[in-house]
Order: C-alpha cells, then sequence, then structure tokens
C-alpha cells in the first residue's frame, strides 16, 4: 500500500519535472548591438539582427555617442522596449527582451537624420 503511494508520487514527481523542463526558455541568447560603428559611421553595428522569441538585444555604447533607442510606435510594445534616455559614456549599455515574434524598426533619437536605423526580427 505504502509502497504504490511512493511509487505514485515519484512518477507525479517526474512528470511534473518534464512540463517544467519543457516550458522552461530553452537557451534565451543575448545578442550585441554596438551604437556606432567600429569604422566611425553613425550606424547600429549589427543595424539588422535575427533573433528568437524571449532573447535578449543589448546595446553597448560604442563611439560617436550621445545615442539612444527609440522604437517606431508600430513595433510591438514600443513604449516598453525603447531606451529614451542618452547613453554618453563609452561602453554604456541597455537591453531589451523581446518575447514576442515580429519586426522591430528603432532609430537613435539625435542620429535619425544621419540615418542611424536598426532593426530586430524575432522569430
Ligand atoms: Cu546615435
Amino acid at each position: 500500500m505504502f509502497k504504490k503511494i511512493g511509487l505514485f508520487l515519484s512518477s507525479l514527481v517526474l512528470a511534473m519535472m518534464v512540463v517544467i523542463s519543457a516550458t522552461a526558455p530553452a537557451n534565451a541568447a543575448t545578442v550585441e548591438v554596438k551604437m556606432g560603428a567600429d569604422s566611425g559611421m553613425l550606424a547600429f553595428q549589427p543595424a539588422e539582427v535575427t533573433i528568437q522569441a524571449g532573447d535578449t538585444v543589448k546595446w553597448i555604447n560604442n563611439k560617436l555617442a550621445p545615442h539612444n533607442v527609440v522604437f517606431d510606435s508600430s513595433a510591438p510594445n514600443a513604449a516598453e522596449l525603447s531606451h529614451k534616455g542618452l547613453a554618453f559614456a563609452a561602453g554604456e549599455s541597455f537591453e531589451a527582451t523581446f518575447d514576442e515574434p515580429g519586426e522591430y524598426s528603432y532609430y537613435c533619437e539625435p542620429h535619425r537624420g544621419a540615418g542611424m536605423n536598426g532593426k530586430i526580427i524575432v522569430q
């Protein structure tokens, strides 16, 4: 009788572990984007990145600061993903995690006229 309950409980725990591991994010990655290209161009480098849903993009201040990241209002969660505060110091960074598949276009506010645009494709 007790043996049966023990067996039942251990198989229940095993079943729960399988469910938990199946729903945990599968190796969410962090992709880095430089603000200000190494070549001295007012650009995000790389300007376009493709990631998986759940991945994080980390923008790192590189050259020709200040920069920020503002998503077009057409992007899902544009306001929450944007980082309007300007980064002045080299190495300063900010991150955003993308849970929803789609195309996210963004730009750097002070350098928008110079074509400092980027795109995140979330699969
Ligand atoms: Cu900029």
